[in-house]
């Protein structure tokens, strides 16, 4: 399987996050690349490539302009603002219910506006760091279009909680949804699968008026699980995009035995569906001891996860997104990798 890889992710390093109302040190962090990187090596997973570049374009197609024109000058306005040495760029205020969103504000207007968390500051490097994300991704999805069976986008900071236009979560561009919309305008049907401890709230909402792409998540239930505001199971999609959202949300505690029953019933949905092409956004923070999750899953089952995803046969593109054990990463990204190769 061909990995896609930037150092450019390097750059992009936050320092800390609110958490418990106190400021913890950050969990989304360069070290969980490198480590799977370095095991992806170890293990002859297969080659780690450089991306190539594409441009704005294929993002213009997912996101809104105004939010690309403000992540891409943020930081610099931050620190025009309060310095070159001030903390990363965060909001302090956001248009709830009665005020006005502001998408032409100065940058703390426009934070508010285009972030939805403060665990997701902008800081110097952050820019360059998403777009070698999204060229990652996008390389991968090229990958398969040539006719690879797998492709793995190894990259920071993850997607899958970004929308078209507000950001948060870690994420700030979607890069599995940029990759699922390339597929859908080079005429092939994407599905989307997101094993992602947390719900993709943003994929969700990219496609969720949308029949032509699939989006299925299995989630911890957002009802004790960030983000707390998406991601029950309700929501099946609207207009032309009706049924083609499945939420499976889990209960506190879930394990295996829980999580494959969810599993299967998600790869019987994308079949049922019919895709050329299948997208993993691939969060390892279902792991037993994950520092920020509460499922329970064990290393080996990440081989059986693998294995499954695999009997669709179906070309799978996997996008590396959350996962904050990192002792325990390597192996289990590692393992789902070489559980899908196996079969
Ligand atoms: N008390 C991803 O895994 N902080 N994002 C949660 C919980 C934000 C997770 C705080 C978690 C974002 C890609
Ligand atoms: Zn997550």
């Amino acid at each position: 399987m061909k990995t896609f890889y930037s150092p450019a992710h390097l750059e992009h390093a936050p320092p800390e996050e609110f958490e418990g109302g106190r400021l913890n040190p950050a969990v989304e962090v360069p070290r969980r690349v490198e480590d799977v990187k370095a095991e992806i090596a170890r293990r002859n997973l297969g080659p780690i490539l450089a991306p190539d570049e594409f441009g704005m374009a294929p993002v213009a197609r997912v996101h809104d302009a105004g939010l690309v024109r403000f992540l891409g000058e943020a930081s610099e306005l931050w620190r025009k603002r309060y310095g070159e040495d001030a903390p990363p760029a965060l909001p302090s205020a956001w248009p709830a219910r009665g005020l006005r969103n502001r998408f032409d504000g100065d940058v703390e207007a426009r934070l508010g506006t285009y972030a939805f968390d403060t665990a997701t500051p902008i800081l110097k490097g952050t820019w360059g760091a998403t777009l070698s994300a999204v060229n990652c991704s996008l390389s991968a999805a090229h990958a398969i279009k040539s006719g690879e069976r797998s492709a793995f986008a190894l990259a920071r900071p993850p997607g899958h909680h970004a929308s078209a236009d507000v950001f948060g979560g870690y994420c700030y561009l979607n890069n599995v949804a940029i990759a699922a919309q390339r597929f859908a305008d080079r005429g092939l049907k994407p599905a989307i699968l997101d094993v992602d401890y947390h719900h993709g709230n943003g994929t969700q909402s990219i496609f969720y008026g949308r029949g032509d792409v699939l989006f299925v998540s299995i989630h911890g239930d957002p009802v004790f699980a960030y983000p707390h505001f998406l991601g029950f199971a309700d929501e099946r999609g609207e207009g032309a995009g009706e049924d083609a959202n499945l939420n499976l949300p889990l209960a506190m505690y879930s394990g295996w035995d829980v999580y494959a029953q969810a599993l299967a019933t998600a790869l019987a949905r994308i079949r049922a569906f019919g895709p050329d092409v299948l997208l993993v956004s691939l969060g390892l923070d279902t792991y037993e001891e994950d520092p920020i999750s509460r499922f329970k899953l064990k290393p080996d089952d990440y081989l059986r996860m693998g294995e499954e995803i695999a009997a669709l046969k179906l070309p799978t593109l996997f996008q590396f997104e959350g996962g904050y054990n990192l002792d325990a990463l390597p192996t289990i990204t590692a393992n789902v990798l070489e559980g899908f190769a196996a079969r």
